[in-house]
């Protein structure tokens, strides 16, 4: 089961047999007061770092979400997917609930890589979401995350996610998209408000991976929210979650990396442990 995300220049695949590939949150202006006050000012300096500095700290892919009060999506997710796409290498996942922004920054992501695959964040169960989404994911021939929430709300079971993932499967399955082109969400609510939180996530990612046999993502941080010392609960997590068959969170690279680079140095997809020595070589140095 692979995914494969494209830019120009470079080529990233999700598959159970690779290393887990790191999706880069930061450019996001939730918690960020002052990228969301560029961002209603016009001003993408701030994306351009976050670009940078994300990579190199090993960040596969970078998220690029611009959805904060009074920032007109549709005019800037295509601009800030545009100084991402001409800032570094990796291929981008395009973020917003604005479809009409998602179609924008879809126009301009083929302008600069005709030849290009986005991952788009995201679809879910909801109706209205299937019918407006989908169709733009068979048009531009990328992958999609699909998130197992529908018009109900985030179920409160692992099995009732994964039934609003094979939903979302079946349903991008009837418009011709592959379904490994549909990476799916079972979602990371804080432990702190529910003590279950973590358990339904992480049985979802593993009733949806061994029934649907699909790549899985999570937006990690969120287990953690509210809660004192979050790194090390994100960490317990994501380790967790990898065993689970989650193999691209969306996640703080600077933050988690060692300890995904961990996580699969035991799960047996490192060899002589050399992606975890070189990285731990870079950073000390
Ligand atoms: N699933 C999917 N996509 C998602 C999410 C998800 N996209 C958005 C979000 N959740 C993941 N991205 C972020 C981005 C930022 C933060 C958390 C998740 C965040 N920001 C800090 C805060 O709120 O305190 C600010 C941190 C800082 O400045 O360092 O936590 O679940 N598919």
């Amino acid at each position: 089961m692979e995914t494969i995300l494209k830019s120009t220049k470079k080529s990233v695949v999700i598959s159970p047999e690779k290393p887990t590939v790191l999706i880069g949150e930061r450019i996001n202006p939730t918690g960020k007061k002052r990228l969301a006050a560029a961002l209603v000012a016009g001003n993408l300096d701030i994306v351009r770092q976050e670009a940078e500095a994300q990579v190199e700290a090993g960040a596969d892919v970078l998220d690029v979400n611009v959805g904060a009060a009074s920032v007109d999506e549709v005019d800037m997710l295509p601009k800030a997917v545009r100084l991402v796409m001409e800032t570094v290498d990796v291929p981008v996942c395009i973020d917003s609930a604005d479809v009409d922004a998602l179609q924008a920054a879809l126009a301009v992501h083929r302008e600069l890589a005709p030849e290009g695959k986005p991952l788009i964040n995201s679809v879910n169960g909801e109706e209205a979401r299937l019918e407006q989404v989908l169709p733009l994911v068979a048009e531009y021939k990328t992958a999609v995350i699909g998130l197992t929430m529908d018009d109900e709300g985030i179920p409160d079971t692992s099995e009732k996610r994964l039934a609003v993932a094979r939903k979302i499967v079946e349903r991008a399955e009837g418009l011709g998209i592959p379904r490994e082109d549909v990476v799916i969400d079972c979602l990371a609510l804080t432990v702190g408000a529910d003590s279950q939180a973590g358990v339904v996530s992480l049985g979802a990612m593993r009733m949806v991976r061994e029934e649907l046999g699909v790549n899985l993502t999570v937006g990690a941080s969120n287990i953690s929210f509210g809660l004192p010392d979050r790194e090390v609960i994100n960490w317990a997590f994501l380790a967790m979650a990898i065993q689970n068959g989650l193999n691209c969170p969306i996640v703080d690279a600077a933050k988690v990396r060692p300890a995904i680079l961990a996580a699969d140095l035991v799960m047996g997809r490192d060899d002589y442990a050399m992606r975890y020595i070189k990285a731990y070589k870079k950073r000390t140095k």
